[in-house]
């Protein structure tokens, strides 16, 4: 498999030299969400995405910051739009219509890095990247409804072609994304709520569980020498720094309004 310019293959699973995020536009009020519990406020968003983006610039890494997209409301959550492999890289195609405009959006900046190693999803499939986590030994992709067999199966082929193993697994009734309810903490350790673990699907893993009533700190980020988490859920970052891990606390209320969280705000390679 050809390895892109600059790439480590050391632990492709929480060694990052990079990050693409997206400034969030004055349309996030109009952003999807299950459930309305408020208006999202810019300013205070705005203050928090770049907390964010400081963290990840912090452990020395490169971030793409790209222009904020008014068109797209729901565009500051680049995770969904691609999956970033150090073999190359799969532009997604949301579940959701109105996100799938996004893609096109995202395309320039990757193939900016991936040359020709540039894959995509297409129609009838749908995935979205919050569905998928690429652990030390497997990319586990979780249906949901916005992820469908037929995206499954179209990239179990592209990254199978690149040596990975992908597990395709359940995520809860209810729940947006298969991350929603974790994310990895190493290789071999993850981060998860109690209702995700109980499927069974990280048998094997190392799994550390949010404490109740923290459910919404299950969507952290290992990025480089960092876990970066939620603010607010004390007892999570209890557990995580008395498990070793350097943590950081970034304030996630106005994602939160549109069922955003840590992993959402980045590609990550
Ligand atoms: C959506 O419903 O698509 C957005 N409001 C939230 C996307 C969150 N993305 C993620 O968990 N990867």
């Amino acid at each position: 498999a050809l390895m892109n310019k600059g790439m480590t293959m050391t632990n492709p699973s929480f060694e990052f030299r990079r990050a693409i995020t997206r400034k969030p536009a004055p349309s996030i009020v109009d952003g999807l969400r299950a459930e309305d519990i408020g208006r999202p406020d810019l300013d205070q968003m705005l203050r928090d995405h770049a907390a964010y983006v400081a963290a990840l610039k912090g452990t020395g890494a490169e971030v793409v910051e790209l222009p904020a997209l008014e068109a797209f409301p729901d565009a500051v959550f680049v995770e969904d739009t691609a999956l970033c492999l150090p073999q190359g890289a799969v532009l997604m195609r949301p579940g959701a219509p109105s996100r799938q405009g996004e893609v096109a959006q995202m395309a320039p900046a990757l193939a900016a890095f991936y040359g020709d190693t540039l894959r995509e999803i297409n129609a009838p499939g749908c995935i979205e990247g919050g569905d998928i986590l690429v652990t030390g030994r497997e990319v586990l992709v979780g249906l949901s409804a916005r992820t469908n067999p037929e995206g499954v199966a179209q990239l179990a082929k592209i990254v199978g072609d690149w040596g990975h193993t992908l597990r395709v697994v359940d995520t809860p009734e209810g729940v947006l994304h298969f991350k929603t309810d974790c994310g990895l903490l190493d290789g071999e350790t993850i981060l998860a709520t109690g209702r995700l673990a109980a499927s069974g699907c990280f048998d094997g893993y190392k799994v550390l569980l949010v404490p109740e009533g923290e459910e919404a700190a299950a969507n952290c980020i290992r990025f480089n020498g960092l876990v970066i988490m939620a603010a607010g859920f004390e007892r999570t970052a209890e557990l995580l720094t008395e498990a070793g891990f350097e943590v950081v606390e970034i304030n996630n209320s106005e994602c939160a309004k549109l069922d955003g969280g840590m992993s959402c705000l980045s590609l990550r390679f």
